[in-house]
């Protein structure tokens, strides 16, 4: 049973490097600190390293202070990936020569099971509901701290419980998590609640941008990186933004598009009629799941998402 070799895995080394995917969101984050928490319960050694910083929604986690962005100079007996389905997602160089044993743990399914030992559930609805599938397969029990942070992730990746990975398996986990002291209520408001007075003029400025393509059917939404830095916010703090191009009645294709003078990023959502996983695929680079994908077009804003439109048209028909 994997969750066994997992465990086994962790208790015969000592130190260990977290990573996940750039631009980290709720579910890289907490399902980091999850593991982070167990194997420092061993009085084993764990260092959680990021290409970009957790964004300040996410502070009020436990430990969250610990997670670093400077590339660590030692070398460490593991490297668990966590929430990301390929090397190229994690954003930083020389992984294979940080650790020699590789772990990832993912659930997207475009994973390419680059690890050692590949733990990959792609009908799991987060990564941190997979560390809470390790500890119940191994009997681990936690404190209420890890509990809220599980559910964090859960509630995070499932959208606030409103995407269609949301199911009654999710439910009744999460109301396990509620039971093990979890506040349900308290979590979604420190989450969703919680925009800087800055973050809230960037989604003023974000909203004045929106446009409407194939007879209202494919919305977008835009900001450039030098407004975002003129601002000085993270760009985690705009990251639901995605999903608020997809609450038109008749829109069911959403973009976020984040762009400088030469690339163009594209935060994809998709109320299910077409698979924006796949369409982020095609282009190098990117990927994701049916509802909720990302890439970055090496072009202009414009010629960018001519190609997009494009591309999203001829799956909609
Ligand atoms: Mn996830």
């Amino acid at each position: 049973m994997t969750w066994s070799k997992l465990k086994e895995t962790i208790e015969s080394h000592d130190s260990f490097i977290l990573s996940s995917h750039v631009n980290p969101d709720g579910d890289c984050i907490c399902s980091q600190l999850a593991l982070y928490w167990y194997i420092c319960s061993l009085g084993k050694q764990a260092v959680i390293f990021n290409t970009n910083p957790v964004p300040s929604k996410f502070h009020f986690l436990e430990n969250s202070d610990k997670i670093v962005t400077d590339h660590p100079s030692k070398k460490f007996d593991v490297l668990v990936i966590l929430d990301a389905s390929n090397p190229g997602r994690i954003g930083w160089e020389g992984y294979e020569e940080i650790a020699s044993y590789i772990v990832n743990i993912d659930h997207h399914k475009d994973n390419s099971r680059f690890g050692h030992l590949n733990i990959i559930n792609c009908d799991a609805a987060a990564t941190s509901l997979m560390l809470y599938e390790f500890f119940q397969a191994c009997s681990i029990s936690y404190p209420s701290s890890i509990a809220e942070t599980i559910y964090a992730g859960i509630l995070t990746d499932t959208g606030g419980f409103a995407f269609s990975n949301t199911d009654k398996e999710v439910l009744r986990i999460c109301a396990g998590l509620a039971e093990l002291g979890a506040d349900c209520s308290e979590i979604y408001r420190k989450i969703y609640s919680s925009y800087s007075t800055q973050g809230l003029k960037l989604r003023a400025k974000i909203w004045s941008t929106l446009k409407l393509y194939h007879n209202n059917r494919i919305c977008s939404m835009e900001i450039s990186t030098e407004q975002i830095d003129n601002l000085g916010i993270f760009y985690g703090d705009i990251e639901g933004m995605s999903d608020q191009a997809l609450i038109g009645s008749d829109v069911e294709v959403g973009l976020f598009i984040k762009y400088s003078e030469d690339t163009t990023h594209f935060s994809l959502r998709s109320k299910g009629t077409v698979d924006v996983g796949k369409i982020a695929q095609a282009i190098p680079g990117g990927g994701g799941h049916t509802c909720a994908a990302g890439c970055t077009i090496d072009l202009p804003l414009d010629k960018a998402i001519e190609k997009m439109l494009a591309m999203i048209k001829e799956k909609l028909g």
